[in-house]
């Protein structure tokens, strides 16, 4: 039977040493040490050996599988890295062939835009706050002294989520938010979306954005507010333009004014751009209401200040001669790519 089993592993060596490919490894190994494999039938007829001979055999059999089991580990290494080498020589890399173009994205023109506004004000001394989206009734009308029966309270221009919150309108809120943490000296601007039930059209989209500023200290002035924005136009439109005020009402300010800027594509001479006028409404302003102050726990006795609102997408509008506020919303590359 030793014999018989040292047989068997020339055999297995023989077969491992002519197999050339891991699946013909695997037969040797099943029909040498599988359930029915050559050895196991060996070992099978151990029963009618005498009690003396069974242990020899048995140390005998044990290190003709340990050898088999060895020849197969080596010969499957070898094969495996012979495999590896034959696959890396079919897959060689051809340094000739043109490279993938990756297009790297940039920012949205309104995301330029709000950061160009951010930046000039913040050379001016502005600091950045941030609100809500989700605002309540309170901070969006009541505490900026907007009545009950103010217009853009209405169903028809507001979003509401229920009774008591709504999808901000306007980045107003800002100023009572901030203006209940911090006391003056106060100087900050807030960019960001708004949203209002209008029908889209080429001015008006139901979602835009905004950037507020707010100014409150001891004996601020109307003067103030028009010297700001004078530096902001300058800034933002070239150093030719000109800024007017035009009366309006805003129930926050008071007084409160419209700020036009004269056209910088015809420099005021009118044009089809500012539709003859030589003047661009820009933005909405005015002395911050005693009320709002007061509101807020501040003494409209001894501070003041000044607010403005500007719509983002229509400054950038005018900026770039965009005609139609859609086109920033329809993510149409050919136009994005533009900015
Ligand atoms: C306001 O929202 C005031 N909160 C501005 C303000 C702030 C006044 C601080 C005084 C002091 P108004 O409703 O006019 O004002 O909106 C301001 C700007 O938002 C508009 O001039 C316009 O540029 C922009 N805007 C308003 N509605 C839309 C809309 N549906 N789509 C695009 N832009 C809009």
């Amino acid at each position: 039977m030793e014999a018989r089993l040292n047989e068997l592993e020339q055999m297995a060596k023989n077969e491992i040493q002519e197999a050339n490919s891991s699946d013909q490894l695997e037969k040797v190994r099943v029909k040498y040490l599988g359930k029915k494999g050559e050895l196991t039938e060996v070992l099978r007829g151990m029963g009618s050996l005498s009690s003396e001979e069974r242990p020899l055999v048995g140390k005998v059999a044990n290190i003709v599988r340990e050898n088999i089991e060895n020849y197969l580990l080596e010969a499957k290494n070898s094969i495996k890295s012979k495999e590896l080498e034959a696959k890396l020589s079919t897959e060689a890399i051809d340094v000739t062939m043109p490279g993938r173009k990756t297009n790297l994205g940039k920012k949205h023109p309104l995301i330029q835009g709000m950061d160009e506004l951010k930046n000039i004000f913040i050379s001016m001394g502005f600091q950045v706050a941030q609100g809500p989206e989700v605002e309540t009734v309170y901070y969006n009308f009541d505490a900026l002294n907007a009545p009950a029966n103010h217009p853009s309270r209405d169903m028809s221009d507001t979003f509401y989520i229920n009774e008591e919150t709504i999808l901000r309108t306007q980045t107003s809120p800002v100023q009572a938010r901030v203006m209940e943490k911090r006391k003056p000296p106060i100087r900050i601007i807030s960019p960001g979306r708004c949203f209002r039930n209008d029908t889209p059209d080429a001015t008006h989209s139901p979602m835009f954005h905004q950037l507020e500023g707010l100014v409150v200290d001891k004996g601020i002035t109307l003067a103030d507010l028009k010297g700001t924005l004078e530096v902001f136009t300058k800034y933002f439109f070239g150093s030719q333009t000109k800024i007017k005020f035009r009366p309006h009402n805003f129930p926050f300010t008071e007084p409160s004014a419209e700020i036009d800027a004269s056209c910088f594509k015809c420099s005021g001479s009118g044009c089809s751009f500012c539709k003859g006028s030589g003047w661009i409404e820009l933005l909405g302003a005015g002395m911050v209401h005693p009320n709002v102050l007061r509101n807020c726990g501040i003494d409209p006795e001894v501070y003041s200040g000044f607010a403005f609102g500007m719509g983002i997408d229509r400054l950038v509008m005018l900026k770039y001669g965009v005609d139609d506020i859609r086109l920033f919303f329809e993510n149409d590359m050919r136009f994005l790519n533009q900015f």
